[in-house]
């Protein structure tokens, strides 16, 4: 049986790249709803980049929701410079016609937690955590309901990507980081550790190209747009693809690796605000409350990719 997925997004382009993914695998994954917040572009961005996403599909069918549009207590802080638009870039994907649902985004993560079976539906987390935060405090009982909380942040060995302490997603609103992590859900995470590993190369973005499908040529075009953007600043040539890794994980986690550990957001230092402290060496005591990976076979994710966009439109 499939797997129940809510994906909570920012999109974005690798959360774009993301949800195409989890949607060209229907017998693995069942995609519940998308559920927008804000994060790399403001809500209205986000919430009308995840309908594009889901038509370019051909997956007018799956509902979208708007969830909260700043972080709890920061001001928001976006990518745009990554994520925002060109005018090439904008023909990449048609503007939507499928309507945004009415109900706001945390309220069907949270109706679709207490409505399903306990332990049976899981959730993705590929944007800053404020829809989650709220859900948990709105209605405390979906900790223990959930199956697991997947997350694409934070990073451990690779520091940061946004400050030289912290991940963009988990600093953009440290304080939801905060209280999802002592929440007591079983926890996933995704650093940068492993997207990182992650790289785009010529080779692959061409066997996305040549997948002769709608949804294979956007995502190489997006891929080398995005690489434009922001290119070698990690010491490396490729572009890291982060959100995708969360989909991959589901599909495959024998492809990833890691280990169980502590860790705790920083939310009060101005210098490394949204740090995820790791325990990595179990020097604390304090209990194991993530499984974070650090290590990804990055071709078999790759070839795992490649072979299910091809079922997409
Ligand atoms: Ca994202």
């Amino acid at each position: 049986m499939a797997r129940r997925i809510i994906i909570d997004t920012d999109p974005g382009v690798d959360d774009a790249v993301a949800i195409l993914l989890a949607l060209a695998a229907p017998e693995e994954l069942d995609v519940l709803g998308v559920v927008a917040v804000a994060g790399n572009l403001p809500l209205a961005q986000t919430e009308r980049n995840a309908r594009r996403v889901c038509e370019l599909a051909g997956h007018a069918d799956v509902p979208v929701y708007a969830g909260c549009g700043r972080p709890l207590l920061r001001p928001l802080a976006t990518a745009e410079h990554i994520h925002g638009e060109t005018d090439r870039d904008r023909l990449l994907l048609p503007e939507p016609t499928m309507a945004l649902r009415p109900q706001h985004g945390v309220d069907f993560l949270i109706d679709t937690l207490r409505g399903e079976a306990a332990g049976t539906v899981t959730v993705c987390a590929l944007g800053p955590l404020t829809n989650i935060a709220i859900a948990l405090a709105k209605a405390p009982e979906i900790a223990e309901r959930i199956s697991e909380l997947v997350v694409m942040g934070g990073a451990c060995f690779a520091l940061g990507n946004v400050t030289p302490a912290a991940e963009f997603n988990i600093h953009v609103d440290p304080h939801a980081a905060a209280i999802v992590l002592d929440s007591g859900m079983p926890i996933t995470m995704i650093p940068l550790d492993v997207t990182h590993q992650v790289l785009t190369t010529p080779k692959r973005l061409i066997a996305l190209r040549t997948l002769g499908n709608r949804c294979g040529s956007a995502v190489a075009a997006l891929l080398v747009a995005f690489e434009r953007k922001r290119r070698a600043n990690f010491g490396t040539r490729g572009r890291a693809l982060h959100d995708p890794c969360v989909i991959g994980y589901l599909l495959r986690p024998a492809l990833f690796g890691g280990r169980e550990v502590n860790v705790a957001i920083e939310t009060q230092s101005p210098l490394t605000l949204g740090m995820t402290v790791v325990d990595w060496w179990g020097v604390t005591g304090r209990k194991a409350n993530v499984r974070l990976m650090n290590t990804v076979d990055a071709s078999g994710f790759y070839d795992l990719m490649t072979e299910k966009l091809r079922h997409l439109p």
